[in-house]
């Protein structure tokens, strides 16, 4: 039996007495899904969400966080929304371009579900990885699920050598210094439970690419478990990266701050 299919057939087992009741009822799970230029993207990952929450009866909303993204990706998000019912699809977006970390704290005040999952809406994050997740943290009740690139079974597909070097480097920085619970700092597919997300968000001072890091350290710093789900990271196919000599510069930064404090 596959992962997928312990979470998806719970019904094959329920009695006639509890068949009404649908399986992960009791769950939600909120996507908040960041976006800044995405209009071509955002239709794809979306079906992709659907499908997979759909296929495996998961109960699911998506809430889309765009700060006026100048390509149109809010009427895209628009229609997506008139597609799959406003119960499925938020649109909470912003009037300039804030940065994400802000973006995430944004959109966290209206997830409606008890588990919230924060991804990239590039297609680096597979939804296909979310089952997975859900069932790890359900087995062991982890306070938060993270991604990992760099366990056995993930991985980066994609990316030049220097791209690489510079993830590689960061996340070695970071775990030299930091010693978190995570093989995958720098990484940001993750499934919280909200409270904890809440937590760490309040804690978190990062903005920008620091902020998944510190999140992921700060966890350590409050005793939250952490379970891990090897992904293959797949670069962006459509849209250009913001990654620069100055993200690094603020990551490094944001690194010692961490270290002098924690
Ligand atoms: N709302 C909002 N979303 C953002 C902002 N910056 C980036 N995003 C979105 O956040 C997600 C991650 O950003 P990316 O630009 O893909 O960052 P990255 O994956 O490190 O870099 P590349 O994929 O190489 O560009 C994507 O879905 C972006 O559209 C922002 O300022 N505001
Ligand atoms: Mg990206």
């Amino acid at each position: 039996m596959s992962n997928e299919h312990a979470i998806l057939n719970v019904d094959e087992f329920t009695s006639p007495t509890t068949s009404n009741t649908p399986p992960m009822a009791h769950n939600k799970y909120s996507v908040l899904l960041p976006t800044y230029n995405e209009r071509e993207n955002l239709p794809i990952i979306t079906w992709l969400l659907a499908k997979t929450f759909t296929e495996e009866r998961i109960d699911w909303e998506i809430v889309i966080i765009d700060d006026g993204s100048p390509d149109g990706t809010q009427d895209v998000a628009l229609q997506l929304q008139k597609v799959y019912g406003e119960d499925h699809i938020q649109l909470r977006p912003r009037a300039g371009k804030l940065g994400l970390g802000t973006a995430y704290v944004h959109g966290l005040q209206f997830a409606t579900g008890n588990f919230v999952i924060i991804m990239d809406a590039d297609f680096s994050h597979h939804p296909k990885y979310i089952p997975q997740m859900i069932k790890l943290q359900a087995e062991q009740n982890y306070d938060i699920v993270s991604g990992t690139r760099y366990l056995p079974g993930g991985g980066v597909f994609g990316w030049d050598l220097k791209r690489k070097l510079v993830s590689r480097g960061a996340n070695y920085l970071a775990t030299l210094l930091l010693r978190p619970k995570s093989s995958d700092l720098t990484g940001s597919f993750r499934l919280y439970k909200k409270e904890v997300l809440y937590q760490l968000i309040n804690a978190t001072l990062a903005k920008g690419y620091v902020f998944q890091m510190e999140m992921i350290v700060r966890a350590r710093q409050f005793n939250h478990s952490v379970g891990e789900v090897p992904i293959t990271f797949v670069d962006r196919v459509y849209g250009e990266s913001k990654m620069g000599v100055s993200e690094i510069t603020q990551y490094a930064q944001g690194v010692w701050r961490l270290f002098m404090t924690i």
